[in-house]
């Protein structure tokens, strides 16, 4: 590939598409500066080694597994679907959808048992054939590249196996959805060679960091609070997680200042838990990168 420096780490992510904004924005949180305007080939970080490489999603495990790039971003589906030669190393928390079985909302089938001897058109047949083995029910599977929904309207299937984000394309396409074969969102990949290539694996190492403060703070929110000194004990069980809460003194004799961080899918719960304690003026800030 012209013009890349050698020792850079490669990372390729989707060239346009639906994970390519939300791939975008993560590199730019994680303090990488580039530029990205159409039409995009690569772009060079100006502040850490690293060049992006905009391509097909599909072509990104095999740039991975063979060693082309060192990095690639991809929906966790197509390596379930393809099974490369890749390691994954994070779970990016974007690119969230399931792989989903639906059939015609006025059809009999209930479920995957009323499939037996039907065809199914997909997009992910490798998925769907694995699926149907593991249950042990006979099904005829058709791939197709695109427009899954409409397939049993052609008669080409009775029913479908796609992704599923929102549920949209299934309620327009009179679909109804009668199982799950797994859920899936966009992750980092990386193959066995850069273990072996020293100033790389630093590199990697560094570019990690950045990448986990990044993901930790989406988990977090940091809270602060007021609440009179003799409830503290109280408080203190409310946010069990956090071992160490920040208390300072305020002006007003017998109250306190608590600084602390609450974990995202627990947030309302403890905030509530905190009220009913008597805390009061709760603030709470999003966390911009957090380094555990
Ligand atoms: O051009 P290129 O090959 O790079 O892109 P592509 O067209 O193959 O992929 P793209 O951009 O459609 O999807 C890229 C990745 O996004 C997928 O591999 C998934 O990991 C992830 N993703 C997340 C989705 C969806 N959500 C999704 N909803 N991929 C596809 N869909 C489609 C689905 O196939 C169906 O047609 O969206 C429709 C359903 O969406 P809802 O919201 O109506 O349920
Ligand atoms: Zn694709």
């Amino acid at each position: 590939m012209a013009d890349l420096n050698n020792n850079n780490l490669k990372l390729a992510i989707q060239k346009e598409g639906r994970l390519t904004e939300e791939t975008l924005s993560f590199l730019r949180k994680s303090g990488l500066e580039f530029e990205s305007v159409k039409p995009r080939l690569f772009s060079t970080c100006r502040n850490f080694p690293l060049e992006i490489l905009y391509v097909r999603d599909d072509d990104i495990p095999d740039y991975v597994a063979t060693g082309t790039v060192d990095l690639g971003v991809v929906g966790q589906n197509i390596l379930y679907e393809e099974r490369p030669q890749v390691k994954k190393l994070l779970n990016l928390r974007f690119g969230y959808c399931s792989l989903i079985i639906a059939v015609p909302k006025e059809s009999n089938a209930r479920n995957i048992n009323d499939l037996n001897g039907k065809i199914i058109a997909t997009t992910y047949p490798e998925s769907v054939k694995n699926f149907f083995k593991k249950n042990a029910i006979s099904v005829e599977v058709v791939r197709i590249k695109g427009s899954v929904e409409l397939t049993p309207v052609l008669g080409v299937a009775q029913a479908i196996a796609d992704l599923m984000s929102t549920g949209s394309t299934l309620a327009l396409n009179d679909l109804r959805m009668i199982e799950k074969i797994y859920d899936s969102e966009a992750v980092l990949i990386t193959n066995d060679k850069i273990t072996k290539e020293t100033e790389k694996k630093k590199l990697l190492d560094k570019l990690l960091t950045r990448f986990g403060g990044v993901l930790s703070a989406k988990n977090y929110k940091y809270v602060m609070m007021n609440a009179p000194e003799e409830i503290l004990p109280k408080i203190k069980k409310s946010i069990l997680e956090l071992k160490s809460p920040t208390i300072s003194p305020l002006v007003t004799n017998g109250w306190i200042s608590i600084q602390t961080v609450i974990k995202e899918d627990i947030f309302w719960e403890t905030i509530e838990k905190l009220k009913k304690a008597g805390a009061q003026g709760i603030i709470v800030l999003p966390i911009e990168k957090m380094i555990l």
